[in-house]
């Protein structure tokens, strides 16, 4: 029988037993027989004598204590537990490792021919028996031993020997003079090519930057490198934090769970968020790495130089650094559409694990796996929370609090409490009532009312705020509201409360308030929730001509999105009745009407524009409703876009055709190819030979958004071309499985009876593997998000295949199961016979023998 996982609980935490002065690891790197001798310098923090150390699958070889063979010790499946110790010893520990075999990729493994590690968050106790928690930080040595086929031995800081070795290997010897936690280690050993680049800091020091890439690569390389360079410049301006080690390493690896990962001076990539040209990736693509590159860089000081106490602790450097890289990516490129992604991935995700059974705070209390806390609400959430200060305390006091915060904790392990009492005293305002931020759990629900006095000029907005019925905190929030008053010409009135002219954010710190705004000369049209300045739901009953006008007249990006989509939202209510009465589902003309207009007129920027026409996805309109009208929802998105499509062919057309793109990497010529694939993907629904010719030129193109967008616009509408053009980029492209990943993605939203089958048979693809996440996410993750048709089929063969995948997956890498069980945790919002299909699934993977931790916590909670 197995033992039932157990919890860990953020209320039960001690300090740790031992402090570690410094540790020498090294490496003898073996496909199967990797050799790993650990000695360390432990000392006591108090009178005890036994030291439990932690190991997970590790083949123990010998353990001496002050160079003297030891025996006093029992091992465990998880544990060493060493006793009759002194208060101050020297231990050494010789293990035995097989990355080969070592699937999960979490710990030391082969990626490809690569040996690298993963370490965050427990992976350090499947390399050798250590204190494998956040707060035991010490200083690494490590020698690296391998083939001469594999020229490049990596491992944190900087090289300080190498050499041959008698029987024809060789060694480098690295020493990282930071001190760290062990989940920062990392070894990396290869044959690559480099892009080598270099940084002057603003104080002079320079700094070599290399970056290494699979043989073959180098073309794609330099995306990543100029990202890193503008993230390190940006750091020095915006937050004056400067690096400080000589070199930084990032390595590009093809089997890697997730995006990348920060470990001190060498980072390691999931090759997808590193590689990328012109013909290869899309703008999208381009995106995401300068995102990601910025991320793992400013972890350098939020994670790294400062990091966590516990992992209970873990949005103190997650939510600080995605606030930090969303910043990044608003202040080189556009804010308004930047606020729109961090935005959508709050409504569509995060607000959905809300209302799932994984709720959970931004620092959760009870913890079985830590990966399965890697989530939207630790992360997204996690950073709108740092946002939400940012906004109370401005970015003056903010940074400040942050010097405060590198002043006091530089070199340590701390807590969310800390950062917070940093913000607190360096700006001398008052957070304690902001700090339930950190406990509460679910989505807060904002209900605001609006009254217009036209004989005292005046406009009462009265707020009330209502928790979530799973959230344990049922006292008021500090909610920072911002609210924009326009006019009839789309102006912003100026806000006058008590004669006194008030900023834009109302501090809601009571469970009912209202604030009276005077001289408002007529009946304004209310943004409400402007730029999304709390992550809370609002409920304000808006007629559609209030959202037009706002979409059609606002002057921020942020709000006309944010109207368009709550104007999507009214007509999907509207939709999913006329669906339930039989009736035919239309769009309201007004608002076709404003898109028509918005396309012949094109002003501002036309990346928004195309965000500002595209229906909201199933998942994004989904969570409006509390049990989700599948079959509703489906046909009113389907309806709406032929709706656009055959109202809209001309403005469409001339849109398409207007829009100048220069085939450069320029805001304007990204922003146009976004708007020219938009129009595509419509004008494919009616496709006349004008469209058709467009369509099979763009196919051509050697620029990889215009040619993907083009593809995607045929796959979708169903075009008879669309079948060879797959085709074609199939043989085109199996020489690039990034690439192909696309194609998989694509392929994976295919509709129809023989739909399951064909993605089915794509397993069997050469380009295919399941160990690979990249592939198993595009194929498979792609279908449960992308293609709710044929995903929710009322048989339950679209659950089925995520299942049967699941199954392979938990043996072969849990990580990646349990990431991709997410869709299966919202099982009871769907109706009888979706949600008992489903949850069939669930209830098959529970009774596996051989269930991981990770799918074993998020199945045991969705059943419960
Ligand atoms: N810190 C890593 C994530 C580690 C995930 C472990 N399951 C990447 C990042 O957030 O920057
Ligand atoms: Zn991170």
């Amino acid at each position: 029988m197995q033992t039932k996982p157990q919890a860990k609980y953020l209320k039960d935490y001690q300090g740790p037993s031992h402090q570690v002065a410094s540790l020498e690891l090294t490496f003898d790197l073996h496909p199967t027989k990797t050799n790993v001798k650990a000695k360390a310098r432990y000392t006591a923090t108090d009178e005890q004598t036994s030291l439990r150390l932690d190991g997970v699958d590790l083949n123990l070889l010998s353990v001496s204590v002050d160079g003297q063979p030891f025996e006093q010790y029992e091992c465990t499946h998880e544990h060493l537990l060493l006793s009759g110790l002194p208060k101050d010893f020297e231990l050494e520990i010789e293990t035995e490792i097989s990355p080969q075999t070592n699937t999960s990729l979490e710990g030391l493994y082969l990626s490809g021919g690569t040996y690298c590690t993963q370490c965050e968050a427990e992976g350090f106790r499947k390399i050798t028996y250590f204190l494998d928690r956040p707060d035991v930080l010490t200083i690494y040595t490590v020698t690296v031993i391998g083939q001469q086929s594999m020229p490049h031995l990596l491992s944190n800081g900087n090289q300080i020997e190498s050499g041959q070795l008698a029987d024809g290997r060789h060694f480098a010897k690295w020493h990282d003079p930071f001190k760290k936690p062990s989940y920062l280690f990392a070894l990396v050993a290869g044959d690559f090519d480099l892009l080598e680049d270099e940084f002057i800091t603003r104080s002079g020091r320079k700094v070599d930057l290399v970056l290494f890439v699979d043989k073959g690569n180098l073309t794609k390389a330099p995306h990543a490198m100029a990202s890193l360079k503008r993230a390190m410049e940006w750091d020095e301006k915006r937050f004056g934090l400067e690096y400080d080690l000589d070199i930084y390493m990032i390595v590009a690896v093809d089997f890697f769970n997730m995006g990348a990962m920060e470990n001190k001076g060498l980072n390691v990539f999931n090759s997808s968020c590193v590689l990328a040209n012109q013909q290869t990736a899309t703008d999208r693509d381009y995106h995401t790495i300068e995102s990601i590159v910025g991320h793992e860089y400013f972890h350098n000081w939020t994670g790294n130089r400062v990091t966590c106490r516990d992992w209970f602790q873990l949005s103190l450097k997650e939510g600080l650094t995605v606030f930090r890289d969303q910043e990044f990516s608003s202040d080189l490129g556009s804010r308004g559409l930047n606020r729109i992604d961090a935005v959508m991935a709050m409504r569509t995700h995060q607000f959905a694990e809300d209302v799932g059974p994984m709720a959970h705070s931004i620092r959760p209390d009870k913890v079985i796996e830590m990966n399965n806390f890697y989530t939207v609400t630790v992360y997204n959430k996690g950073a709108e929370v740092i946002r939400m200060m940012h906004t109370i305390l401005g970015e003056e006091n903010f940074q400040k609090g942050m010097q405060l915060y590198f002043e006091r904790h530089d070199g340590c392990a701390v807590t969310c409490d800390d950062f917070v009492a940093a913000m607190q005293d360096a700006s001398n305002v008052d957070l304690s009532q902001f700090k339930l931020w950190y406990e509460q759990i679910g989505t807060p629900m904002l209900t605001v009312e609006t009254e217009y006095r036209a004989q005292s000029n005046t406009y009462a907005c009265s707020i009330k705020q209502k928790h979530a019925q799973n959230d344990p905190i049922q006292s008021p929030l500090h909610i920072p509201f911002a609210i924009e008053l326009l006019d009839k010409s789309g102006h912003a009135l100026p806000l006058i409360v008590n004669g006194e002219r008030v900023s834009k954010v109302i501090d809601v710190t009571q469970e009912q308030q209202t604030v009276v705004f005077e001289r408002i000369p007529e009946r304004p049209v209310a943004v409400l929730l402007e730029d999304f300045s709390a992550p809370v739901l609002v409920k304000y009953d808006y007629h559609l001509s209030e959202l037009i006008h706002i979409i059609a007249h606002a002057s921020s990006d942020y709000a006309r999105w944010e109207a368009a989509q709550q104007a999507f939202q009214l007509e999907v209510f509207k939709g999913v009745e006329q669906f339930n009465s039989g009736s035919d589902i239309t769009l309201a003309s007004e608002l076709l009407d404003t898109f028509s207009m918005l396309l012949r007129d094109r002003r501002g920027d036309l990346a928004l524009l195309a965000e500002l026409i595209r229906v909201p996805s199933f998942d994004t309109l989904s969570s409006c409703f509390e049990q989700t009208p599948v079959d509703a929802l489906n046909t009113c998105i389907k309806r709406f876009e032929r709706n656009i499509a055959s109202q809209l062919v001309e403005p469409l057309k001339q849109a398409f055709e207007a829009c100048e793109e220069s085939g450069e990497l320029t805001h304007d010529a990204v922003s146009a190819r976004a708007l020219k694939n938009v129009c595509l993907y419509y004008l494919a629904m009616v496709a006349d030979d004008k469209v058709t010719k467009w369509i099979d030129n763009q196919s051509e193109s050697d620029n990889m958004t215009l040619k993907f967008g083009a593809l995607k616009a045929a796959f979708n509408a169903q075009l008879p071309t669309a079948e060879d053009a797959m085709a074609n980029f199939d043989s085109q492209w199996r020489h690039d499985l990034l690439v192909m990943d696309k194609w998989f993605a694509l392929q994976a939203t295919q509709i129809g009876e023989q739909a399951i089958a064909k993605i089915k048979s794509l397993y069997e693809h050469p380009c295919f593997d399941k160990s690979n996440p990249n592939r198993v996410r595009a194929l498979i993750g792609s279908f449960a998000r992308n293609n709710p048709e044929e995903f929710h089929r009322i048989d339950g063969e679209g659950y089925k295949l995520l299942g049967d995948l699941l199954i392979e997956l938990n043996a072969i890498n849990p990580q990646n199961a349990s990431r991709m069980l997410t869709p299966f945790m919202s099982w009871k919002r769907l109706d009888e016979q979706r949600s008992k299909l489903m949850r069939a699934q669930l209830e098959r993977l529970s009774q596996l023998t051989d269930l991981s931790d990770d799918l074993f916590e998020k199945v045991e909670k969705a059943l419960g």
